[in-house]
């Protein structure tokens, strides 16, 4: 299952790119969102979890990437999924109202994509959930309660983080998630390091049911844990 999961989220290619919402092609293919604190590891991510070095640009600049990046999965004759690379967010040197305009598009985004399917949201494990994530989740828990989107929080750089903290920041994760949701079936928590490459699977397993809810489901049951951390 994971295997093949994994070969689907390697079909990435770049779709196209834009600076606002009215740019974003309208598709009917069901969407999983990245998001995230400028530095977090979602270009990382995004690259480890698509095999594809430079798919997602892993700027050593934060906050640099200031555009909605779609990719396009699936066979190429018949893509079934779009992945949307949203610009970080939190950064401290980008320009305010730069910060206000990108807070917007992104707020537009989340509330309005009607293809939106899935938002993976990525935190840098050592910080867990910062006030700017909680905003974030809080802002997307109705559109993920009513049942149409499913929400992945992603503990980042887990490499980073010994046994014993790893089990506390996945508690304390998830612990904010049962605040904010509504129905918790619809929320999972997993670590992820693109270096021991942690998680991996996890992710691929997770965004493929997503997107292919009739496939088997074996293996989704383990996300709630810190499984090989
Ligand atoms: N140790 C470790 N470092 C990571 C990992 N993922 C990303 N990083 C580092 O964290 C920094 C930010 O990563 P990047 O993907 O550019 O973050 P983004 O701003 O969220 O796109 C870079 O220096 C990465 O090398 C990881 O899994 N483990
Ligand atoms: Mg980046």
């Amino acid at each position: 299952m994971a295997k093949r999961a994994m070969a689907w989220a390697h079909t990435a290619r770049f779709l196209t790119t834009a600076s606002k919402l009215s740019e974003l092609p309208v598709s009917e293919l069901p969407e999983i969102a990245f998001v995230g604190r400028s530095n977090a590891g979602k270009s990382t991510a995004i690259n480890v979890l698509t095999q594809q070095k430079r798919l997602a640009f892993a700027s050593k600049t934060p906050g640099r990437t200031q555009h909605i990046n779609l990719f396009e999965l699936g066979p190429k004759l018949a893509p079934d999924a779009l992945f949307a690379d949203l610009p970080g967010y939190g950064y401290a040197a980008v320009e305010r109202s730069k910060k206000l305009r990108w807070q917007e598009v992104m707020a537009d985004y989340l509330e309005t994509r009607r293809n939106l399917a899935a938002i993976v949201v990525l935190l840098d494990s050592r910080l867990g959930f910062t006030e700017i994530d909680r905003n974030l989740l809080e802002f997307v828990s109705p559109r993920v309660g009513n049942g149409s989107v499913r929400l992945l929080a992603l503990l980042t750089k887990i490499d980073k983080l010994n046994r014993r903290d790893t089990d506390r920041a996945v508690a304390e994760a998830s612990r904010v998630i049962e605040q904010a949701a509504t129905d918790e079936s619809d929320f999972a928590v997993a670590t992820f390091s693109a270096l021991s490459r942690v998680g991996v699977a996890d992710v691929a397993l997770f965004l493929d049911q997503c997107v292919h809810p009739a496939a088997p489901a074996s293996g989704a049951q383990d996300l709630g844990l810190p499984a090989s951390a």
